[in-house]
């Protein structure tokens, strides 16, 4: 019952199913699944699929935007629950943004909506963020992880000036920092000094636990 409930709510999210995925989410929960195991064996699997379908060229962007709604849907059920059980324990903070210049945010979103899942509390500066916001969110909200995000040659260069002025500011060594977007590479993070590259949004967060743990 509940695997194939799993298996439901997994082809609902890849083929954007709004409402049935939502009622699916709320099934598995009613069977005794908590978020994690949702997220872990539904939500995650399917995205992974869609980054399949999108790289064989079989979905384009309309297909990507529908999921990214369908995953929010599941994820608006999850988050209320993964909230209270976080409870007393502080979740981990992260900010995330994409760089000045560009704006591009459906791969940040997806980034995002992973996360989440995992348990992190995420603060979303949104697109086109200047390099002096990313400073003044890492200075204000103390986040252990600072995600940018870039897809053009043009703005990724903007990851590089916001490390900097971290490093001028003094709060370098408070954050780690993960870059990600098609205009970046594992040799790109590494030449500009931030602490991970991340490929797609499950590695991003596969990342952060490693760098966070
Ligand atoms: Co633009 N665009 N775009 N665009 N656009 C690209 C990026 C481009 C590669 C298209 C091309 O020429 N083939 C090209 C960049 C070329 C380059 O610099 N090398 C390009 C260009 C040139 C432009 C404009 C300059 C076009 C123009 O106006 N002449 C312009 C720039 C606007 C600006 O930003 N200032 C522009 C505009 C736009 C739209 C607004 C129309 C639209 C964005 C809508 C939106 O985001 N709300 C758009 C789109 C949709 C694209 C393409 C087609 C798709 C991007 C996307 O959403 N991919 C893109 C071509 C392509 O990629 N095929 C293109 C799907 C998404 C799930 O993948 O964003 O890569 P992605 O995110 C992945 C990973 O990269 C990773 O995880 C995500 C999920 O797996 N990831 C992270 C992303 N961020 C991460 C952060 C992390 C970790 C992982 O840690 C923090």
């Amino acid at each position: 019952m509940q695997t194939s409930t799993q298996e439901g709510l997994r082809w609902a999210v890849v083929v954007f199913e709004e409402d049935v995925a939502e009622g699916l989410t709320r099934q598995a929960l009613a069977s005794g699944l908590s978020p994690q195991d949702i997220m872990r064996d539904s939500l995650i699997p399917a995205l992974e699929e869609v980054g399949r379908l999108y790289a064989a060229g079989e979905y384009f962007l309309p297909e990507l935007v529908m999921v990214g709604n369908t995953a929010q849907r599941v994820m608006d059920v999850l988050q209320p629950l993964i909230d209270d059980q976080e409870g007393s324990r502080r979740p981990l903070r992260v900010v995330i943004g994409t760089v000045a210049g560009d704006l591009h945010d459906i791969g940040k979103s997806m980034v995002i909506t992973v996360l989440k899942g995992a348990g992190y509390e995420v603060i979303d500066l949104g697109i086109d963020v200047p390099t002096s916001a990313f400073v003044a969110a890492v200075r204000d909200h103390r986040p252990r992880l600072l995600g940018m995000s870039a897809l053009l040659l043009t703005t990724r260069e903007m990851m590089r000036q916001v490390i900097h002025a971290l490093v001028e500011a003094g709060l370098r060594d408070e954050v780690k920092i993960i870059v990600g977007g098609c205009s970046v590479s594992q040799g790109y993070a590494d030449a500009i000094g931030a602490d991970g590259y991340g490929k797609d949004a499950i590695s991003a967060v596969h990342l952060a636990r490693e760098l966070l743990a």
